[in-house]
């Protein structure tokens, strides 16, 4: 299938103004946006030079943003089904006909059990109004399932809560102050370039860069020194350098004597890693593990950039816990140069009970379904435990279809000829090809929003730039027209877009601020624990955590190995590889996958895998490969290279299934298993074989 890409052409001579705004994308950067429109089309997509986050710099695929909302296969109209699930076979119709049919179908359901409707949604868009606010009062007053909406962050973010208090960390513009970064868990290059700036600042004034990744990232490549450390190994890493703080003392008493708790029990389990122990289930060389030691024992200030690559597995939240243990017992903290950010989403003041009116509830306690075990769930028929079968889904901000983990089991689910599903999409996904009627949706140019951010601490707002593009509306528009036809008439139903804007931050963010410049800064103290002052229930950085232990877990620390381990010394079995499944640079998890100077870029699906492992099964770069494993069976180009490291395969994701090889993608070998804390999921902990593949045939 190939998507052409319309050139984005107007008159030259067509009076042009500029439109504020922030991009939408689940991106720690949040940048500041300036639109430029002529003739009521987005000519150009630019940074916004006076957002310093920003620094007038997008990333590739946003600087295509007007490419990809004047798309030509932009959805325009609402649409009904007409082939079977799965074909994508559509008929255009009216709004009327479709929010009719919707309400209808909803308002049955709802008459019976109003917990058999799920809505799923994840962070197509991360604005407040358009994420989360008139859809969860509409789900709310409905009385739908819950959604737990684990799919990225909950792992570390629950690691971060009962370690620092919160999701919360270091300032990331004084990263270009310090001594020493340990980039963790992040291909910063690719998911986090205005960080990755500010790194190349510090090391421009003599600091050292160390990257902690089984791959050898395009950032790894870049950085002083790379530990490609096997996956799910990092609490052990942790610990090992736990172990040589001690026993070289290069630990900062006092900080851990007033402003932590637990070091005496933390000491005695880091005292069993001597680095020994940590190098062979880590994969690494010992005098490299002593060697990271040493640099971050002795050198102040010492930041590390944790990212969320390191919580997809098994033990995620463990390792979190025991990465974000480090700084305290240093001192790092201390300084506004050093410390940890993993996310400093947990710094902004966002007013959840207006935006989602949970009241809406009145008595009622929905269930809550996980949005990782999807698959599974819309499997399950009723039961005591999981309550009523799923008979509704209505499906936007997300495409799980592409995205969700075992696809197999997502793509029967999807299936269901009883399931009535509505998909709320910009675009003809994979996950729009199984549903009942579709909803188009404006893009961030079309609408208007606002937002915090997860590797920045400024607030930005966005105002629509351009009308809706055909038919499209917002999913508060949506959310708001199925409100009236379902009878729902609380005052809250009416409120606008840009109402719900305001009442995003109330007064806790200067809207007059806001207005004129698109942006405003929290404020914040420069460093936020030089003091101790960790919002936990001890007011201490938790190395023991009590909330934990009462819930029967390991109130420390420790190694929990992957679901799916793959030791060093090599697996044996059917299923010998680890495979993990980073995005690829050019794509945002399975968004600009249809833009085509994008896609050209990325090329094709790939799966790297190290000449080691390649050789004995006859692979050469660029042969086709089957990769499987006991769940499913995935098809796509091999590149053979040093990438990967031996024993790891890295399966660049997140492509649509319709656009590979065969009509599968990553997500095809994926497993349902969940962390150790967060219920999130375990993308990278994934035991896999790889074989040369027939070129021609079905494929098995
Ligand atoms: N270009 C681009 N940017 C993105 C995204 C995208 O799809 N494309 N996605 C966005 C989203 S939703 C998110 S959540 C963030 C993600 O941001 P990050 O968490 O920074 O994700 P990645 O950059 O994918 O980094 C993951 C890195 O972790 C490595 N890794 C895998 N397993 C392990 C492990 O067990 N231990 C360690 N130490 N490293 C491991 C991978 O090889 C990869 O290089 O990025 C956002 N930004
Ligand atoms: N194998 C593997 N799988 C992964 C990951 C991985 O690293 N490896 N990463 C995981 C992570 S970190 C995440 S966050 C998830 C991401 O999963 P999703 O949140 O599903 O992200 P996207 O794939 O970008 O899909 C978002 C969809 O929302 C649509 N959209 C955008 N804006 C709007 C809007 O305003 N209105 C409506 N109605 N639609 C809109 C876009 O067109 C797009 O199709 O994927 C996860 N899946
Ligand atoms: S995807 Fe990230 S880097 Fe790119 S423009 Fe958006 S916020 Fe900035
Ligand atoms: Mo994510």
């Amino acid at each position: 299938m190939s998507l052409p890409s319309e050139p984005v052409s107007t008159p030259v001579s067509a009076p042009s103004h500029e439109q504020l705004g922030a991009c939408p994308h689940d991106c720690p950067d949040t940048c500041a946006l300036i639109t430029t429109v002529q003739g009521g089309r987005a000519v150009k997509v630019r940074g916004n030079p006076a957002h310093r986050p920003t620094d007038g710099v997008l990333c590739t695929k946003v600087s295509r943003y007007a490419e990809r909302t004047h798309h030509p296969e932009r959805l325009l109209t609402p649409l009904r089904r007409v082939g079977a699930k799965g074909q994508g076979r559509f008929e255009p119709i009216g709004w009327d006909a479709a929010l009719h049919e919707i309400a209808q179908r909803l308002g049955a359901i709802a008459a019976r059990d109003a917990q058999a409707i799920l809505p799923y949604s994840y962070a197509g868009t991360m604005g407040l109004v358009q994420g989360e606010s008139m859809d969860r009062r509409f789900f709310h007053r409905l009385g739908a399932s819950l959604l737990e909406r684990t799919i990225c962050a909950t792992a570390g973010g629950e690691a971060l809560t009962h370690t620092l208090g919160g999701k919360l960390g270091m300032r990331v513009e004084f990263f270009a102050e310090s001594r020493l970064i340990l980039i963790w868990g992040s291909n910063s290059i690719a998911s986090n370039l205005h960080f990755w700036r500010l790194a190349q600042q510090a090391r421009r004034q003599g600091a050292r860069l160390v990257c902690i990744d089984p791959r050898k990232s395009e950032t790894a490549d870049k950085c002083d020194e790379h530990l490609p450390l096997l996956p799910g190994t990092d609490a052990a890493l942790a610990l090992a350098l736990m172990h040589e703080l001690i026993r070289h003392d290069w630990l900062d008493h006092d900080y851990i004597e007033r402003h932590t708790l637990g070091w005496p029990a933390l000491r005695e389990r880091a005292l069993q890693w001597p680095p020994e122990r940590a190098a062979a289930v880590c994969g690494l060389p010992v005098a490299q593990i002593e060697a990271l030691a040493r640099a971050y024992g002795t050198t102040q200030p010492a930041a590390i950039r944790l990212n969320y690559g390191v919580q997809r597995c098994g033990g995620g939240g463990n390792a979190v816990r025991a990465i974000a243990s480090l700084p305290a017992l240093t001192g790092a903290w201390r300084h506004r140069a050093g410390g940890l950010l993993l996310s400093s989403s947990g710094h902004f003041p966002v007013d959840r009970a207006a935006l989602q009116r949970p009241d809406l509830l009145g008595a009622r306690r929905p269930r809550t379904v996980n949005m990782v075990t999807i698959g599974d769930d819309l499997l399950r028929q009723a039961s005591p435990q999981f309550g009523p079968r799923i008979e509704a889904l209505v499906v936007y901000n997300s495409n799980p279809v592409a995205v969700a983990p075992e696809s197999p089991k997502v793509v029967q689910g999807f299936a269901r000829e009883d399931l009535f599903t509505v998909v709320l999409e910009q675009f003809h996904t994979d996950t729009v090809d199984y549903a009942d009627i579709v909803l188009p949706a404006t893009t961030q140019l079309e609408h208007w929003d606002i937002h915090g951010a997860y590797g920045h601490t400024d607030v930005l707002l966005n105002r629509p730039a351009i009308p809706p593009v055909g038919q499209a509306r917002s999913n508060a528009q949506v959310f708001r027209d199925l409100a009236v036809r379902m009878g729902f008439d609380e005052p809250c139903f009416a409120d606008s877009d840009e109402q719900l804007c305001r009442q995003a931050y109330g007064r806790a963010v200067p809207w007059d601020e806001l207005a004129t410049h698109g942006f405003a800064s929290l404020r914040l103290p420069e460093a936020p624990f030089a003091d101790g002052g960790f919002p936990t229930p001890s007011g201490r950085c938790e190395f023991f955590s009590q909330r934990l232990a009462a819930r029967g877990l390991d109130g420390l620390p420790g190694h929990v190995p992957n679901h799916e381990a793959v030791p060093a010394q090599g697996a044996a079995g059917p299923y010998p590889l680890a495979m993990i499944s980073p995005p690829a640079r050019h794509f945002l998890n399975s968004s600009f996958v249809n833009v085509q100077s994008l896609r050209s870029i990325e090329g094709q699906p790939l799966l790297e895998i190290h000449p080691h492992d390649a050789a004995p099964r006859g692979i050469a770069s660029g042969a086709l490969v089957r990769v499987f494993n006991g769940r499913g069976s995935y098809h796509c180009a091999a590149q053979v290279s040093e990438r990967a490291r031996p024993g790891v395969v890295n399966g660049l994701g997140i492509w649509w299934r319709k656009l590979g090889p065969r009509g599968t993608n990553v997500n095809e070998l994926t497993s349902q298993q969940l962390t150790d804390l967060g219920h999130g999921p375990t993308f990278y902990d994934c035991r896999v074989q790889v074989e040369a593949a027939a070129t021609a045939g079905p494929g098995g």
